[in-house]
C-alpha cells in the first residue's frame, strides 16, 4: 500500500510535472510561489505556517485552499498522505524540491489532528487558516 502511493505521485509528477503547477497558478499567483520556494530552499529550512502565508493560500477563502487541496492529493484518495506530503512543493511549482523526512514527519504531525496518519481535507484547511 505504501509503495503503491509512492509510485502514483512519483508518476503523478513525472509525467505531468506541469498540470499541478497549472492547477495551482490558477489559485495562486507564480511570482509568489516562486519567491516562498526560494525562501525555503535550504534542506530542513521548510515552515509551512510562514510558507502558506507567502504564496498567499492563508490569505485565500476554504473554498480556494480546497482547489489547493484537491490539487496536492496526487492520487485523488482524499488524503495528502505522507508520500505526497514529501512531494508537496512540486505541487505549487514543478521545480520545487522533495520536502526531507524530517520535514514531512514534523508537517504531518502538526497537519494530522485526528491522527490517521494522513492529512483529511477539513485538517488541510485549519491548517492553511491557523
Ligand atoms: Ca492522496
Ligand atoms: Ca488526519
Amino acid at each position: 500500500m505504501q509503495e503503491k502511493s509512492i509510485k502514483v505521485s512519483y508518476l503523478y509528477f513525472s509525467l505531468e510535472p506541469k498540470a499541478a503547477e497549472m492547477a495551482m497558478n490558477s489559485i495562486l499567483n507564480a511570482a509568489d510561489i516562486k519567491k516562498a520556494l526560494e525562501a525555503f530552499a535550504a534542506a530542513d529550512s521548510f515552515d509551512h505556517k510562514k510558507f502558506f502565508e507567502m504564496v498567499g493560500l492563508k490569505a485565500k477563502s476554504a473554498e480556494d485552499v480546497k482547489k489547493a487541496f484537491l490539487v496536492l492529493d496526487a492520487d485523488a484518495s482524499g488524503f495528502i498522505e505522507e508520500e505526497e506530503l514529501k512531494f508537496v512543493l512540486k505541487g505549487f511549482a514543478s521545480d520545487g524540491r522533495d520536502l526531507t523526512d524530517k520535514e514531512t514527519k514534523a508537517f504531518l504531525n502538526e497537519a494530522d489532528k485526528d491522527g490517521d496518519g494522513m492529512i483529511g481535507i477539513e485538517e488541510f484547511v485549519a491548517l492553511v487558516h491557523e
